[in-house]
């Protein structure tokens, strides 16, 4: 498969002055009605509980909708609250899905039953982006990171019947060309009141930190584009006039909103006079500062995302996450919760380094440092990472339904499977034990956080070893 670039669009019309863009504008207008777009996003089929309960409104799939709208008419389904695929695709010219790995097989079997039909089948997302050879067996044609780069090339291909097997942008555009998500499509099913109601924002694209087993540095390399600010804050807005309120609550998509610490700090400055509530994915490299902690409480920040990953300098080191310093984590942590703001700490284990004193160590940490909401995942070698390559020969299974952070996926070097199965279920039932629950959460607001406690002490009862073979 060749990697299509947007200067291969010849102009099939008169003058040779016409610009893509002209283009696409005059098959626009040829256009006698528009054509109908099916746009899902697919329910994993992974034995585990990451799509149930209530689960956020898909920003990447509303991008799409926003983008591909503006020409064409959508259906929208989001399988994980309930809405059907019809098994009758007639009404549709093009079927377009997203995938992480964790449901590319369902994005697969959707992407077979489509091609079955004679539509036209797009798959995105992070899966396909990493493996579009593979993705390409179930499609029409695989998009290649971000929709807005290559829009231009893939809706006038679209609309001659000339489509390529990869559309895979030359370069990326500013973040300041994107347009407003338009929630209305996500908002119109009948079931949409399942969604939680933190409304999904992005400021950023891109993280150069550079983890060895996170697919972003892959996807967007060394780049960090960030939004003007008055985007991001007239988007706010809007959504403060659309519910009639100043708190509404918002939720970062970035990958490291912080990663350029001055446009951070007047994001933060300016979100502070607007009454919102807010929380993102972040690394710590500067919330070490107590200033940087108080001005994003003042901003209205009311849990923060932190990968702590592990407590275990050499690991820290062996995956490149150099924005980890383990003698900065309490000093983080306390500076976050004088300023009010709760963390949900993602810790992963089975890395070559882990002992059985590694969870002890976790445990004690957690405990002393009243984590509100830990995480445990297995480190999961992601296809298209550096670590996926280095993995690869010590991999146990290609079944991606098993690649969601919960499976156990190599013998790490410092202990058995079995070892290390039993000690991550024992410290995940140790660590939201009733007793535990109010050691690390008496005194805190009663908010959604204790809920997620309480759902995390049921859920971790029933856990066993086997359920993550
Ligand atoms: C925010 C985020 C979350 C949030 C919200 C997720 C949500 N509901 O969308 C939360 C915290 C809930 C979350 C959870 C998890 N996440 Co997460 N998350 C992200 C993050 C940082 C950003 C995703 C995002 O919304 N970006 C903004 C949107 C606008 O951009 P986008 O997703 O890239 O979409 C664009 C393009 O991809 C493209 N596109 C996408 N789909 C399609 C489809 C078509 C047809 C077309 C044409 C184009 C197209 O156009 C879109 C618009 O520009 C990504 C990293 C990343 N950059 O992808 C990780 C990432 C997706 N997460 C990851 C993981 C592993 C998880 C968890 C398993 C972690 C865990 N242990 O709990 C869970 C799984 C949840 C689930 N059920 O899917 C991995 C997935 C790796 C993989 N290969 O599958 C990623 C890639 C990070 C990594 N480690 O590399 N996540
Ligand atoms: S800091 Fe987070 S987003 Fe950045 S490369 Fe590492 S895991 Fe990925």
């Amino acid at each position: 498969m060749q990697t299509v670039q947007a200067e291969t669009i010849t102009a099939p019309f008169a003058t040779t002055s016409v610009s893509p863009e002209d283009i696409l504008q005059q098959l626009v207008r040829q256009q006698k009605t528009r054509k109908k777009w099916l746009i899902v996003q697919p329910m994993s089929t992974t034995s585990m509980m990451v799509d149930s309960s209530s689960v956020s409104m898909p920003l990447n799939l509303i991008m799409v909708a926003t983008v591909a709208g503006r020409l064409f008419d959508i259906t929208f389904i989001d399988e994980r609250i309930g809405d059907r695929i019809p098994d009758d695709l007639s009404p549709f010219d093009v079927v377009a899905v997203t995938s992480r790995s964790l449901n590319a097989s369902k994005a697969y079997a959707i992407g077979d039953a489509a091609l079955r039909q004679g539509k036209i089948v797009l798959l995105g997302g992070v899966h396909p982006t990493m493996l579009h050879q593979e993705a390409g067996e179930h499609c029409t044609s695989v998009i290649y990171g971000e929709i807005e780069s290559i829009w231009t090339e893939l809706a006038t291909d679209i609309l001659q019947g000339t489509m390529k097997p990869l559309y895979r942008a030359l370069e990326l555009k500013p973040m300041s060309d994107m347009h407003r998500p338009d929630f209305s499509y996500a908002l119109a099913s009948k079931r949409s009141k399942k969604y939680s109601s933190r409304i999904p924002i992005l400021a950023t694209k891109g993280c150069p930190v550079g983890c060895n087993f996170c697919t972003t540095p892959t996807i967007y390399g060394k780049n960090y584009r960030y939004r003007e600010l008055d985007l991001v804050l007239d988007e706010m807005r809007y959504h403060q006039e659309r519910l009639g309120k100043k708190s509404a609550n918002f939720s970062f998509m970035d990958d490291n909103i912080s990663f350029r610490p001055k446009y951070f700090l007047t994001l933060l400055e300016e979100m502070s006079k607007l009454g919102i509530h807010w929380n993102a994915n972040i690394s710590m490299n500067f919330l070490d500062k107590p200033e940087v902690a108080e001005l994003a409480g003042r901003s209205g920040c009311d849990l923060l995302s932190i990968g702590f990953e592990t407590l275990n300098p050499e690991t820290i080191k062996s995956v490149h996450k150099g924005s980890n310093k383990i003698g900065n984590y309490e000093k983080v942590v306390n500076n976050l919760h004088q300023n009010g703001i709760a963390i949900q700490g993602y810790f992963m284990f089975g890395f070559d380094n882990d002992t059985e004193e590694s969870f002890q160590l976790t445990y004690d940490f957690i405990m002393k440092n009243r984590i509100e909401f830990p995480v445990f995942s297995l480190v999961t070698p992601f296809p298209g990472t550096p670590y996926f390559d280095e993995m690869k020969p010590r991999i146990r299974h290609f079944d991606w339904d098993k690649y969601d952070t919960y499976h156990y996926m190599f013998e790490p070097t410092g202990m058995s499977g079995e070892t290390l199965l039993k000690n991550f279920v024992k410290l995940q039932q140790e660590v939201y034990k009733g007793r535990a629950i109010m050691k690390r959460m008496q005194g805190k607001p009663f908010n959604w956080v204790w809920l997620a406690n309480f759902m995390m002490n049921r859920f971790t009862n029933r856990l066993s070893p086997e359920i993550y073979m």
